[in-house]
């Protein structure tokens, strides 16, 4: 953890000097854009038009205070790299992304990523994002395409009791590292007013384990109560997105776990309580 929050801090610093490097004093982008809509899209397309070496572009999103965002890349190739910290090519830096948890390209590095696979969703910690795409070689520039859309800030924290009508849980360690803590063992109880039901869904999913396999090492469960002694609904890990999952009565409960080794990114859920009067009823209260 602290040889990559060195590393981490350690490439973030060269890759702003190599921005530095390209126009002297401060970096200057060649392309990229500021976004500030509450969903959007963006891709490498946005540098069309520009040509030669040391190009470099710069995307910042901004949504209200009160909202995070969570970032996908829909499409993504660049060129590959053996480690995860993508700089096998020694000083020079092409291993675009780099995502920045601000509004700026000093703002803490969040993470990059290079090759073919698309990292998983990536969730804001606060409510900017920075994405940086640089490239020392136009025969090597990077193409992705990436998507956005924001959300209220989420619970904070291992488990604990939600009474509010919606809100979103994180696995802890996701939003701070990009996976999840290992050794965890949370407990969410939403208690919503009665007469409510509680419409749960996974925004995103990537955990330890194959569905299937009885999830030895780091699942999701979901309980239709107020407690884990409540009946259970369902055990997930893996890959697989669960489907929604709506209660029978105005209680949910949701356990993570996670075993010594191994994490991935997590996963995000929300929850809406939705009153059973008004509906059932098919008209006023
Ligand atoms: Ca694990």
């Amino acid at each position: 953890m602290n040889i990559n929050l060195f590393s981490s801090l350690f490439w973030g610093a060269l890759v702003l000097w190599k921005g530095a490097e390209l126009t002297g004093e401060a970096a200057v982008y060649a392309c990229g854009r500021s976004l500030t809509e509450p969903f959007g899209r963006f891709s490498s397309q946005d540098a069309n038009g520009t040509s030669g070496r040391n190009m470099s572009c710069l995307w910042t999103i901004v949504v209200p205070a009160d909202r995070v965002m969570i970032l996908t890349f829909t499409s993504f190739q660049h060129e590959a790299f053996s480690d995860p910290w993508c700089r096998n090519r020694g000083v020079k830096v092409n291993v675009s992304p780099n995502i920045f948890n601000g509004d700026s390209d000093r703002s803490p590095l969040m993470g990059r990523q290079c090759g073919s696979i698309p990292p998983g969703p990536l969730v804001s910690a606060t409510n900017a994002l920075t994405v940086v795409s640089y490239w020392d070689n136009i025969a090597y520039r990077p193409r992705f395409i990436a998507t956005y859309r924001t959300i209220d800030r989420p619970w904070i924290g291992c488990g604990g009791r939600l009474t509010k009508l919606t809100e979103t849980i994180i696995s802890p360690g996701t939003i701070q590292h990009g996976r999840y803590k290992p050794n965890m063992d949370c407990v969410w109880t939403i208690a919503t007013p009665p007469d409510h039901v509680i419409i749960f869904t996974f925004l995103f999913f990537s955990l330890e384990g194959i569905l299937g396999q009885k999830c030895r090492y780091d699942y999701v469960q979901l309980f239709n109560g107020s407690s884990t002694s409540s009946p259970a609904m369902g055990m997930f890990c893996g890959r697989a997105h669960p489907s929604p999952f709506v209660s029978t009565t105005n209680f949910l409960t949701v356990r993570f776990y996670s075993d010594s080794t191994v994490s991935r990114r997590g996963f995000g859920a929300t929850y809406r309580a939705i009153g059973t009067r008004s509906a059932t009823a098919g008209g006023p209260q």
